[in-house]
């Protein structure tokens, strides 16, 4: 029987015809969701469904997820592939034959005449693990480039950064399931209810269940903190004063696990006088939190059986995001809460494999977290392929955050962007623009072709998305997830590891290596490589990941589960085994408001919008909630500019200027706006992206703008929308 609402109007749900589901992963957020695609009678997907099955969602997915399927009928999509014909300055359409030779033969002649370091790509964390781990042996085996790297500069940098200088490896130690045993939970620059809905569903089954202190540290008033039990409003880019403050109280009132700290970490000494110096009251002047709430928290966290920090990008894009995540580990190795049940460190990861690309694609080292410092590292890869040793570069080549200054200067020529749009995602986008009109040579591969790059490319390279292709993806808990091949893509669109693999053949190199042509194929060597190491995939295989929905790694050969913790033993990846405990002085580097620019500009993300929008622009129940660029803006500040609800404002910064609608909300401080980034010609015009020393990630949370009302309100909106190109 109905009642009530349902009586009246009952919810219907149209019936698709799926006549079949399939199984596979989310290929947005790193969260790491089991999705099945259902598939009518014509083969064509019509739907999406969490799988019940998955530990990770259990069922439910994020307004994202949900609306996945329509992404493979999207507008925009690159099915041919393109060069560019410089008699008439425009794209035609060429055979894959013709674009691959004509890209392996402009790579070639860059690096004769420049030399090899003069190519650079840039990729993602966004394609599969094989694909990844196969387009760093075409780089690091058969080009031979040292300046490689991804998008993840902008992303994740920091953490790997932090949890190297930490405990000697890159490698979250905890998992979701820390939510079940933690007894207080400390969240920085992280806004998980919009950012990882579905992380942030596991959080709230447990607080249901079961009540402990959830404490949000962000500048901002975001829905994570207004379902905090604490909302400290820091001021932005001052977190590491932060953590060596509550490590002060700490120490000072002897809340430490001496035990713990005996055992398992060096360095107390040297950190134990650097946090001496910051009182919570000197602290409090900088970081804008009052003395009482730091020694309060300080307390809660150490007292606490068990504790546990998550972290995002409110830490990571900073000019002391390394710093950051070396902060929040110590705090968590002084009090004991590393490696045990609701007591961990774990950085919530961004894209959909963004682990994996850490882990496998040999950006900033060799496959299998390997480095390319050490001799037997090199040797053993470079025996693995095939290939002599000496081939290698040493050490670490440029970041992607300096291989476009090395574009500027000239040092570089050539570029190879593979699924990431930096004329939207950089900072500074008029000189991401100049850097691009520069180059001698740009291969854009995506798998859309109306990305704002493609219009700076001399090679477009269509390639296949997400559930088009077949692969793996690590989400943020160490869990490698299988992604099947759903259908395929369109035209002449190929999978990534396709494409990879054609342009193997046509260096020298590529024809003495072996490139498995199957994802699986390629997961084997995954496997054979990671045997007996930290991150040892050798007891994986894909029926195992499906049957599963997802195994954590490390998952040794012949075990039937993957491990969900790391350094349960205490023992670290340093020679010595032990964690470092690293003094952390705050250098007061950010551009800040002064009287010229006299806003704090911060940027991040909405729900409904997933980065640069080339996927979620094109579904309209995603774009319809977010549609136009926008800011959020304080009543009262706006109120002394003169500046009214829904008009139209200009933003000023040292960069540049933007045009965005004015929404009025108390979310952000009177001197302090907040513009979300999908949204091109729009907030990376204005953002300066000062660099963190260790992980070269820029800052983009910090910035400093002035703004005006705007009169003609008509002009404004026609610019406005012109920043929509979807
Ligand atoms: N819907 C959606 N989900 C996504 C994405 C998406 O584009 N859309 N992208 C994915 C990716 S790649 C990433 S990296 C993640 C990002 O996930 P989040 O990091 O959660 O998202 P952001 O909005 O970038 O930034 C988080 C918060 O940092 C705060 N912040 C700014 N400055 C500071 C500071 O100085 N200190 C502190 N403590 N906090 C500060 C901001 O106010 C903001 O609320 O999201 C992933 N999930
Ligand atoms: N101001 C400001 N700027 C930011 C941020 C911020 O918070 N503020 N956040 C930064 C962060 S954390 C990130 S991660 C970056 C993201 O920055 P980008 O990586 O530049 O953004 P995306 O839109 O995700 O770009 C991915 C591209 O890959 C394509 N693509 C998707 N899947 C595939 C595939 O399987 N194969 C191929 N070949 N192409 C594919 C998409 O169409 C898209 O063009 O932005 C950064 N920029
Ligand atoms: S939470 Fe992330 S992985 Fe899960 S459905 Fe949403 S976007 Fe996909
Ligand atoms: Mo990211």
């Amino acid at each position: 029987m109905l009642f009530g609402r349902q009586k009246k109007n009952p919810v219907k749900l149209p019936d698709k015809g799926v006549v079949e589901w399939k199984y596979t992963t989310c290929g947005y957020c790193s969260t790491g969701c089991s999705i099945e695609v259902g598939l009518n009678a014509d083969g064509t997907p019509v739907s999406c469904r969490g799988s019940s099955d998955a530990d990770v969602n259990r069922g439910k997915l994020c307004i994202k997820g949900i609306f996945e399927y329509e992404l493979f009928k999207s507008a925009g999509r690159g099915t041919v592939p393109l060069v560019r014909d410089k008699t008439i300055d425009a794209y035609k359409e060429v055979s894959w034959d013709h674009a691959l030779d004509r890209s392996a033969s402009e790579i070639k002649r860059i690096q004769e005449t420049y030399g090899r370091d003069s190519f650079a790509i840039v990729s993602t964390g966004q394609l599969l693990t094989e694909e990844f781990y196969t387009l760093g042996k075409l780089t690091r085996g058969a080009i031979g480039t040292n300046n490689y790297d991804g998008n993840t500069t902008l992303c994740m940098a920091s953490a790997v950064s932090g949890y190297k200088r930490s405990f000697g490896s890159d490698g979250p130690p905890g998992c979701y399931d820390d939510f079940e045993h933690t007894e207080c939970l400390m969240a920085f620059g992280s806004n998980l209810p919009e950012q990882h809905p579905i992380i942030y569903w596991r959080l709230r089954q447990v607080l249901e269940k079961r009540s402990f202190p959830v404490i949000v540290v962000d500048p901002r008033v975001t829905m994570f903190s207004q379902m905090a039990d604490m909302h400290l409003a820091i001021t932005p880019g001052t977190d590491v004063v932060l953590l060596n403050s509550l490590a002060h109280v700490i120490l000072k009132e002897g809340l430490e696990d001496q035990a713990y700290i005996k055992a398992n970490t060096s360095g107390f000494d040297e950190f134990s006088e650097l946090v001496a110096q910051y009182d919570p009251v000197s602290a409090s002047k900088i970081c804008g939190i009052d003395e009482d709430t730091i020694r309060n928290v300080a307390r809660l966290y150490a007292k606490a059986d068990s504790a546990m920090s998550i972290w995002t990008m409110g830490i990571n894009q900073s000019t002391h995001g390394s710093d950051g995540v070396v902060g929040i580990n110590s705090l968590n190795l002084i009090t004991g809460n590393i490696g045990v049940e609701g007591g961990t460190s774990l950085s919530i990861t961004g894209q959909c494999n963004a682990m994996g690309t850490r882990e496998w694609s040999s950006c900033s080292g060799l496959p299998g977290y390997r480095v390319l410092e050490k001799e037997e590292d090199r040797q053993y890869i470079a025996d693995y392929w095939g290939i002599d040793p000496e081939f290698f570069p040493k050490k670490r080549g440029m970041a992607q955050t300096d291989i476009f200054p090395a574009i500027e200067t000239g040092e570089i020529k050539g570029l190879w962007l593979i699924a990431t749009n930096p004329m939207t995602s950089m900072p500074n986008t008029a000189r991401i623009r100049k850097t691009l009109e520069k180059l001698e040579c740009l291969i854009v591969q995506d798998a859309y072709q109306d990305v704002e790059t493609t219009e700076y490319g001399h090679i477009f390279l269509p390639s296949g998305l997400w559930a088009e292709k077949e692969g793996v993806f690590t989400n943020t808990e160490r869990r490698v997830n299988l992604v099947n091949n759903v259908i395929d893509p369109p035209g002449l669109a190929k999978p990534d590891l396709w494409i990879f693999n054609q342009m193997a053949k046509r260096f020298d190199n590529g024809q003495k290596i072996r490139f498995p042509e199957t994802a699986e194929g390629v997961f084997k060597e995954l496997g054979e490589l990671s045997k007996g190491r930290m991150l040892d995939y050798s007891g994986m295989t894909y029926q195992m990941l499906e049957e599963q929905c997802g195994v954590q790694w490390p998952c040794t050969e012949g075990a039937v589960i993957g491990a969900p913790r790391l350094y349960t033993d205490g023992k670290f990846q340093y020679p010595d085994g032990k964690a470092k405990l690293i003094p952390l002085d705050f250098i007061d580097n950010n551009e800040k408001p002064d009287d010229e620019y006299p806003f704090w500009l911060s940027s991040g993300r909405v729900v409904e919008h997933f980065h640069t929008r080339t996927r979620t622009g094109k579904v309209g129940n995603q774009n319809k909630f977010s549609p136009t660029p926008y800011m959020e803006m304080n009543p009262d500040a706006a109120k002394a500019l003169g500046i009214e609800h829904m008009s139209y404002a200009r933003l000023v910064s040292r960069r540049g200027d933007a045009v965005v609608l004015v929404q009025l909300t108390q979310r952000v401080a009177p001197n302090t706006v907040f513009i979300p980034f999908h949204f091109h010609d729009c907030v990376n015009r204005l953002t300066l992206g000062l660099l963190d020393p260790y992980s070269r990630q820029p800052a983009f949370k910090q910035n400093a703008v002035r703004i005006e009302a705007v009169e003609d309100q008509d002009a404004a909106a026609v610019r406005n929308v012109a920043a929509r190109t979807y």
